[in-house]
C-alpha cells in the first residue's frame, strides 16, 4: 500500500477485530523531501513468539530495520511499542504486518498514526561536518545557509567564499594579506591582488607574520594555492607553514593569486611590499673590454661605457665604432646589446716604390703588434737615414715605425756613391770613367750654351743660376748618365720648373747667390750611371776649409781651350778666402771690382793649370765625406778669372752649405 499523505492511520487487517492468519501487508509511507515520518501506536496486541518469529510488525527506513515488534508486553527478547514514537531516517518508512498460519489465542492487532515532521538539518551530529559553512537556518521541509558580512554563499549553497574584490595597489609600499588574516581564510575563494608601481621600479615582496596555507606532505600545494606572477616570471605556488623567502620580482607589475578549496582552516599569509629602482642586468665586459663606471648595480637612466684594451676596437652590430655606451631603461633592460672588442687589423701594408715588403710575424699577419719590414733595392736606394723600415701594426690601425711614422717609408736614391772610384791625384784634367760622376747632368739652355748640374734625389737638379738665363723650363735639354757629349746612350730628362735664387744678381762683377734648382717632370731611373749627389749635412765637417780637396767634372774648356767632348774631372784644393780676396783685389772687369761674398769660396792651385772653366758652370765641386763614405756637393761652379787656370787666380764656387734651407724649402714646397 502506497501512502503519500502528510499524515494518516494504519491498522492491522480487520482491526479492531481479531486479525486473520497467514496475512502479510506493507504500507510504504512517503513524505516530501526535507521531512521525516513520526509513527506512534495507539493499540498493539500481537502473538508473542521468540524474537517475533511468528507474527510481527517491522519498521524499516533508509535500508535499516528500525524495529521488529510483537507481543503485548515487552520481554527480554521481544519489543512492543508502548508509548514510544518512531522516527524515520529519511522521508520513507515501510511498515510491514505479518501473521503466520495459527494463533493460540485471539489477538486484535495494532493501530498506528503517522505524520510528516520537519528535519532540523542545522542540528549538527557530533563528528560530522556542519552543513553550513557559517550559519544554518532550519525551516519546515528544508534548511538554508547564510554567510557573515564580507562573504558570499558559494553556489554549493553551503560554503561561504570571500568577497575578494580584485584590487590594485599603486602606492610605493604596502601590505596585502589573505582575507580575514590572521583568522582562517575563506574556502572556495579566488582572490586577485595587483601591485602596479611606476616604471623603472621593481616590487620586492616580503612575507611577514605567520604563514599557514593548507598543504600536503607529498603533493605540492594541491588544495590552497598562493601564486605570484609578473609579466615575465612566476613565483610559487606557496603553501605550508614556512615563511617563503623574500622575492625580488624585477617587475613593476605584480599579480598575487590566492585560490582556496572547500575545506580546512588555515590562517593564511601576509605580504609587505616595497619598491626599489629596477636594476638592469649587470653588464659583463667582453674579452679585452672594460666597463666604466663599475657599479654594484645600474638603474634607470644610468649608463656604462665599454672601452677596449690598446690594440682592440669596439665592434657594435658588425661595425667598428669609436665609442660605446649603453643606458639602463625603465623596464630594467639595456637599450642595446653589449659590444665586442676585436683586435685591430691594419690590413695589407702598402708597397713602396723601389723597395720590398716582408711580413715578419707571419705571412699576411696584419693584426695589432704584428711586424713588417721594408727593404729598399740596394745599392741605389736606401731608407732615409735613421729609418729602420720596421713597422708594427699600431693601436690606431696604421702601420707605424718606432718614431710614429706611417708606412710605407720612402726608398730614396742613395746619393754620393761612385760605382767606379779610381780617382787619382793627377795634374790637369782627366777623362772620367763610367760611374765616377753619376750625378753629373749636361744642361743645354735655350741659347744653346751648355753647363753642368748635379742630380739631387731622383727628380731635382742643382745648378748655378747663371746657367739658366731665361729661367724657362721648356727650353732646357737635360741629359744624364753620359760621358761623351755626343753619346747616344744617355737618359733624357725634362724640366718641369726652374727655381733661380731670388737674390741672384748678374751684373758682371757680382755673382752672389749663383744657385738654382730644376725640378724634373719625372723621376729618373737610378742605376750605376745615374745616382744623385748628397747635400752637405749639418755637422761641422761639412764646412769646407783649406784642408779639403774637392773634385769637379765638366765638359768645359780644357787646356786646349776647346769644349771637351768627354767628361773631364780635376781635383782642386780649397783656397784660403783671404788669399783669394787678395788675388782678386787688383782684378777688375770693365773697370769694376769683382766681388767675393760669404756665399762663395775659392778653389784651385797657386801655380794654376787646374781649374774649372766656362762650360763647366753649374757643375758641382764635390767632396768626399770619410765618415759616410759619400760624396757631397760642397760648391757649384760659378765664375773665375778670364783666363781659366790662371796662376794665382782661383775658381769661385757657390758655397752650397749656405743654401741648405733654401734648397730644402723649395724641394719640400714643390713635392
Ligand atoms: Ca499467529
Ligand atoms: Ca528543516
Ligand atoms: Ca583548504
Amino acid at each position: 500500500v502506497q501512502l503519500e499523505k502528510m499524515y494518516g492511520r494504519i491498522a492491522s487487517p480487520d482491526f479492531p477485530n481479531i486479525y486473520p492468519n497467514g496475512k502479510e501487508r506493507t504500507w510504504n509511507i512517503t513524505v516530501p523531501p526535507g521531512y521525516g515520518i513520526r509513527l506512534y501506536f495507539t493499540h498493539f496486541n500481537l502473538e508473542l513468539s521468540y524474537q517475533c518469529e511468528y507474527d510481527y510488525v517491522k519498521l524499516r527506513s533508509g535500508g535499516t530495520v528500525l524495529a521488529t515488534l510483537c507481543g503485548h508486553q515487552s520481554t527480554d527478547t521481544e519489543e512492543v511499542p508502548g508509548d514510544r514514537t518512531y522516527h524515520s531516517i529519511n522521508n520513507n518508512l515501510a511498515v510491514t504486518f505479518r501473521s503466520d498460519y495459527s494463533n493460540e489465542k485471539e489477538f486484535t492487532g495494532f493501530e498506528a498514526f503517522y505524520a510528516a515532521e520537519d528535519i532540523d538539518e542545522c542540528e549538527q551530529l557530533p563528528d560530522s561536518e556542519p552543513l553550513c559553512d557559517h550559519r544554518c537556518h532550519n525551516y519546515l521541509g528544508g534548511y538554508y545557509c547564510s554567510c557573515k558580512i564580507g562573504y558570499r554563499l558559494h553556489k554549493d549553497k553551503r560554503t561561504c567564499t570571500a568577497n575578494c574584490v580584485d584590487k590594485v595597489l599603486t602606492a610605493r609600499s604596502g601590505e596585502i594579506s589573505s582575507p580575514r588574516y590572521p583568522n582562517p581564510y575563506p574556502k572556495l575563494s579566488q582572490c586577485n591582488y595587483g601591485i602596479q608601481v611606476e616604471d623603472g621600479y621593481m616590487v620586492v615582496l616580503e612575507f611577514v607574520g605567520s604563514f599557514n596555507v593548507e598543504t600536503h606532505p607529498e603533493v605540492e600545494c594541491p588544495y590552497d594555492i598562493l601564486k605570484i606572477k609578473t609579466p615575465k616570471q612566476e613565483f610559487g605556488p606557496f603553501c605550508g607553514d614556512t615563511l617563503p623567502m623574500k622575492i625580488e620580482t624585477h617587475s613593476n607589475t605584480v599579480n598575487i593569486q590566492f585560490t582556496t578549496d572547500l575545506s580546512g582552516d588555515h590562517t593564511g599569509w601576509k605580504i609587505r611590499y616595497t619598491t626599489t629602482a629596477l636594476p638592469c642586468p649587470n653588464p659583463e665586459a667582453p674579452p679585452n673590454g672594460h666597463i666604466y663606471p663599475v657599479q654594484e648595480k645600474y638603474i634607470m637612466k644610468e649608463s656604462y661605457s665599454l672601452s677596449c684594451d690598446i690594440g682592440y676596437v669596439l665592434l657594435e652590430n658588425k661595425m667598428i665604432v669609436e665609442s660605446f655606451m649603453a643606458i639602463c631603461q625603465k623596464d630594467g633592460s639595456w637599450n642595446k646589446p653589449m659590444a665586442q672588442c676585436i683586435i685591430v687589423d691594419c690590413g695589407p701594408a702598402e708597397d713602396t716604390a723601389n723597395g720590398a715588403l716582408v711580413y715578419v710575424t707571419g705571412p699576411d699577419r696584419t693584426t695589432y703588434q704584428t711586424e713588417i719590414k721594408y727593404k729598399c733595392e740596394s745599392p741605389y736606394y736606401a731608407l732615409k737615414a735613421g729609418h729602420s723600415g720596421r713597422f708594427l701594426c699600431a693601436p690606431d690601425g696604421y702601420w707605424r715605425d718606432s718614431m710614429g711614422n706611417k708606412a710605407p717609408p720612402v726608398c730614396e736614391p742613395v746619393c754620393g756613391i761612385q760605382t767606379s772610384n779610381t780617382l787619382k791625384r793627377i795634374f790637369g784634367g782627366k777623362k772620367a770613367l763610367p760611374g765616377q760622376f753619376p750625378w753629373q747632368v749636361l744642361i743645354t739652355n735655350g741659347q744653346g750654351a751648355t753647363g753642368g748640374g748635379a742630380l739631387l734625389y731622383d727628380n731635382w737638379i742643382l745648378t748655378a743660376a747663371h746657367v739658366l738665363p731665361e729661367a724657362d723650363a721648356s727650353s732646357l735639354t737635360l741629359k744624364l748618365g753620359l760621358l761623351r757629349k755626343r753619346s747616344t746612350h744617355y737618359h733624357q730628362a725634362w724640366a718641369e720648373s726652374v727655381f733661380v735664387h731670388a737674390g741672384f744678381t748678374n751684373d758682371g762683377i757680382n755673382f752672389n747667390n749663383d744657385i738654382a734648382l730644376i725640378k724634373l717632370k719625372n723621376k729618373v731611373p737610378i742605376n750605376a750611371n745615374i745616382t744623385p749627389i748628397c747635400l752637405p749635412g749639418q755637422s761641422s765637417r761639412f764646412h769646407i776649409n783649406t784642408t779639403n780637396t774637392g773634385v769637379v767634372a765638366g765638359w768645359g774648356r780644357t787646356e786646349k781651350r776647346m769644349q771637351s767632348h768627354s767628361l773631364m774631372y780635376t781635383e782642386l784644393d780649397v783656397v784660403d778666402p783671404e788669399k783669394c780676396k787678395a788675388a782678386y783685389a787688383n782684378q777688375t772687369l770693365e773697370g769694376k771690382q769683382l766681388v767675393l761674398t760669404e756665399n762663395m769660396f775659392c778653389a784651385g792651385y797657386e801655380q794654376g793649370g787646374r781649374d774649372s772653366c766656362s762650360g763647366d758652370s753649374g757643375g758641382s765641386l764635390v767632396f768626399f765625406d770619410a765618415e759616410t763614405k759619400r760624396w757631397f756637393a760642397g760648391g757649384i761652379v760659378s765664375w773665375g778669372p778670364p783666363e781659366c787656370g790662371s796662376a794665382e787666380l782661383y775658381g769661385v764656387y757657390t758655397k752650397v752649405i749656405n743654401y741648405i734651407s733654401w734648397i730644402e724649402d723649395i724641394i719640400s714646397q714643390n713635392s
